[in-house]
């Protein structure tokens, strides 16, 4: 299919498409595929205004009845589940398989939020005092502004809309500026659910801003915005995170990874070969959870790199919608220079880089060919997040060291490690192992399931969206005290008699 034609399927029409300021680029081919309307930021003081007055309305309705328009999202998104990963494939030049995954996610993340909204529980707590009881209340929030970033254009904002909803919040989402085509296709999807869901849904219940930095910062700076949840760089949520603390705002940050994977000397070598290709290639090194250092063991190393290189030796670079394909474009020309101009920095750290080149691939666009680099030392390159497949390689005597290598960086968000020696699985994922928010054993860094909590420590930002009881970062927690005795003793045994 033509780009146009992609564009079509998903219902985007001309007058949407043409007539903005905001060119729109496929990184498949560089081509411009749209011009889109930015959303001017001076408009923020009315989008908070209706997003509040839909809050109004929204948080008055039963959870469950909440969850049922996030239901019949998920049935709006299992129909369009084609039609939007193409659109995924053509903004953000993931090979069609991953774009489908992408989609796959968003259906997961309104299943499992369906089964949240009857599940939004609270503790109930023994009361110190006689004839008391103590329990805790989980309230909506008020308006949950999302940013997301261009490599998981619609997944995690469907991560953090679902439950936004469910827990009776509205959303006011601010796409990448890379991203606006596949943010106005979820609107559509969206819009089809919302017309089934009937007049329970009040205007202006999920919101959409195009644009930038200037739109972004009009957003978070809003004191009327009572959670940000931000995904992208680190550099990112440093302006961010500042900005929504100085006005006691809530925020939920998903910032920069530089993952690992420790290959201890019992693991199984074929598995780990795989799981290492599918996570420092796959979406092209551009997922935040990507597999970016290897940390073998001394006496499989050598083994292990020599069967990296063979495995990357054959990998098939170029269109990501041709079948067959396993790395697509790198998202632009700027990306490409970043990651050719890191692995001069690790030639001069002592590092030997195979692969690593510009490539042909679709004219027009950006490829290149992904990057072994055996690295003397965890040198500053190899602790800086580049957005691209770069996998830097270094050894290990000990587990103590490399577990010490692992945290020795400024990222944690996703760690694992391929052994087949149950104490040294269970010692990575104890306190003195992997310092991460998400620890694997046997199996990659990247590819999580939506039902667990996503995010990860230190610079990645603290926050956890997805699965598991992150819905708590999206409401209020009340605890309640009752007294239904005829007495009104103290806690803590104080005397106040008057
Ligand atoms: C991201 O790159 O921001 O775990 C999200 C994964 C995906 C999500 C990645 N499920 O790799």
């Amino acid at each position: 299919m033509t780009h146009a034609e992609v564009l079509r399927a998903a219902g985007l029409d001309a007058a949407q498409l043409t007539g903005g300021t905001l060119p729109i680029h496929s990184p498949i081919d560089g081509v411009e595929v749209a011009r889109v309307a930015v959303t001017p930021a001076g408009e923020m003081d009315t989008i908070v205004a209706r997003s509040h007055a839909a809050f109004l309305k929204w948080r008055d309705l039963p959870a469950p009845r909440r969850g049922e328009l996030v239901r019949l999202l998920g049935e709006e998104l299992r129909a369009a589940k084609d039609e939007l990963g193409a659109v995924v494939t053509l903004e953000a030049g993931k090979i069609t398989s991953e774009g489908l995954g992408e989609v796959q996610e968003m259906i997961d993340i309104c299943d499992f939020a369906v089964g949240l909204s009857r599940q939004l529980y609270g503790k109930t707590i023994a009361s110190e005092r006689p004839g008391h009881r103590m329990m805790e209340t989980w309230h909506p929030m008020g308006p949950c502004g999302v940013i997301t970033a261009f490599n998981f254009p619609v997944a995690v904002w469907s991560w953090n809309t679902a439950i936004a909803l469910v827990c009776g919040n509205p959303v006011i989402w601010k796409p990448s500026e890379k991203s606006a085509l596949t943010a106005m296709t979820c609107m559509k999807i969206l819009d089809r659910a919302l017309a089934r869901f009937g007049d329970d849904a009040p205007d202006g219940l999920v919101q959409l801003v195009i644009g930038g930095a200037e739109q972004g910062a009009a957003l978070v700076e809003h004191p009327g915005v009572a959670i940000v949840s931000a995904t992208g760089s680190t550099a990112m949520g440093r302006k961010v995170g500042p900005k929504v603390a100085e006005r006691f705002g809530r925020c939920i940050l998903e910032l920069g990874g530089n993952n690992a994977m420790i290959v201890a000397p019992s693991a199984d070598l074929d598995m780990a070969v795989r799981a290492i290709v599918f996570s420092a290639v796959g979406t092209c090194g551009q997922r935040c959870t990507s597999l970016r250092r290897v940390i073998a063991h001394d006496s499989i190393r050598g083994e292990l790199v020599a069967r990296l290189k063979k495995a990357y030796a054959t990998l098939p670079i170029g269109d990501p919608r041709a079948p067959g394909t396993l790395v697509g474009p790198i998202t632009d020309a700027s990306a490409r220079d970043r990651m050719l101009a890191a692995l001069e920095t690790a030639r001069a750290d002592g590092g030997t880089v195979h692969g690593g080149e510009a490539v042909e691939g679709v004219a027009g666009g950006a490829y290149v060919s992904p990057a072994i680099v055996e690295m003397p030392a965890q040198t500053e390159i190899v602790r800086t997040e580049t957005f691209a497949p770069i996998l830097y390689v270094m050894g290990y005597e000990a587990l103590e060291d490399a577990i010490a290598m692992q945290n020795g960086v400024p990222q944690g968000l996703s760690a694992c490690i391929f052994t087949l020696d149950l104490r040294e699985a269970e010692y990575y994922l104890s306190a003195a192992g992997a310092d991460c928010g998400i620890i694997n054993v046997n199996i990659g860094p990247s590819g999580a399931e939506i039902g667990g909590a996503f995010g990860g420590e230190k610079e990645t930002g603290g926050g956890r969206e997805s699965g598991s009881d992150a819905w708590k970062g999206y409401m209020r927690r009340a605890t309640n005290t009752i007294n239904y005795s005829a007495e009104l003793p103290l806690a803590q045994g104080v005397k106040f008699d008057i």
